[in-house]
């Protein structure tokens, strides 16, 4: 399986994130992708491959202009507006002033464009992000060039960023970008199965709507877990998308019995969608030790997942998402790699 990485994550670099009402060290920093690419390199996968640049016309499919010049343009006006330390959201159009007016205000527009607070932007993120959009689409390139799987190394991650909204350490959603343009070039059904800890909220708000691409994922129930308001298990899809949205939401303290049982449940709905493309958002933060979750997934436990998602027989696209036991999130990513592989060369 080949890797798809672009040294331009390094141009994302926060000093801080608002976590339990204080500032602390990004949790979304860029020694995980170190430790990736050591493991990666460790157990004998090819060199990854560079990233090719893309311009923005997929990227329009699945968010609005006006988000994406946002993104684009927002660290100048930062600038422009006398500031020198990382832009952060601090006030939105909410329940008892629901404006749908862009002020022209750059904080103003920070809480337009956010729907969380701890995600800061400096200098370099729109580059990062930018180029974490073309590693997607450079692995979702060589799936449609014919190769059975591909791994894009994509930082900053993508699945909590929605139509025209980031937040959760999200901008572009790397995942619903790759399935777009994947169903652009032959593809006709595509599902994104998200087995990231958290809610893949901005995954199912992009694809709501539409019956071409199936969006599932499990994850800790939004009861008690980030983003706390979407992911519930009566959220189906709407119009032409209804019965194309699939959410397991599960308990703190889950184990893989619990999860694996969930993963059974995503896959009877993936061969009943017909799917002809798998498209997997990859977060290994359902590890026990992650710091910001609460699943209790072994590192031997990513090895066997990923040996049942080969097991549905698909083209596999994985994109990485979240995951911040930083020391082990080389082996827990790498080992779903494998094992997949794995699997793949056994049939
Ligand atoms: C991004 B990805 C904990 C709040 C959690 C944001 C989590 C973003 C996760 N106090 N804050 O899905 O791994
Ligand atoms: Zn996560």
């Amino acid at each position: 399986m080949k890797t798809i990485y672009s040294d331009k994550h390094t141009l994302r670099q926060v000093k801080a994130e608002i976590h339990n009402g204080e500032l602390v060290p990004p949790f979304e920093c860029k020694e995980r992708i170190d430790y990736i690419l050591s493991e990666l390199d460790k157990r004998g996968f090819d060199k990854p491959i560079s990233e090719q640049a893309f311009n923005l016309d997929t990227v329009h499919k699945v968010h609005s202009k006006d988000y994406v010049s946002f993104l684009q343009s927002v660290w100048q006006k930062w600038q422009a507006a006398g500031h020198t330390c990382d832009a952060i959201p601090n006030i939105w159009p909410s329940r008892s002033m629901p404006s749908k007016v862009i002020p022209s205000n750059i904080e103003a527009q920070l809480g337009h464009y956010a729907l969380a607070a701890e995600t800061a932007i400096s200098a370099g993120t729109w580059q990062a992000v930018n180029a974490a959009k073309d590693v997607a689409l450079t692995a979702a390139e060589h799936i449609i060039q014919g190769e059975k799987s591909a791994f894009a190394l994509c930082r900053p991650p993508g699945h909590h960023a929605a139509h025209d909204q980031f937040g959760g350490y999200c901008f572009l959603n790397n995942a619903a970008i790759a399935a777009q343009y994947l169903r652009d070039n032959g593809y006709a059904k595509v599902s994104i199965l998200d087995v990231d800890y958290h809610h893949g909220n901005g995954t199912q708000q992009i694809f709501y709507q539409r019956n071409d691409v199936q969006t599932l994922s499990i994850h800790g129930d939004p009861d008690f877990a980030f983003p706390y308001f979407l992911g519930y298990a009566n959220e189906t899809g709407e119009n032409e998308g209804e019965g194309c949205c699939f959410n397991y939401p599960l308990a703190a303290g889950s184990d893989y019995t619990t999860w694996g049982n969930a993963l059974e449940k995503s896959f009877e709905q993936i061969k009943q969608f017909n799917a002809e493309v798998l498209v997997v958002s990859l977060g290994v933060d359902t590890f026990e030790n992650d710091p910001i979750s609460a699943f209790k997934l072994k590192s031997d436990d990513f090895y066997d997942y990923g040996k049942r998602i080969a097991s549905l027989g698909l083209p596999t696209l994985f994109v990485m998402e979240g995951g911040y036991a930083v020391e082990e999130i080389g082996i827990n990513t790498v080992n779903v790699l494998e094992g997949f592989n794995s699997q793949r060369h056994a049939v």
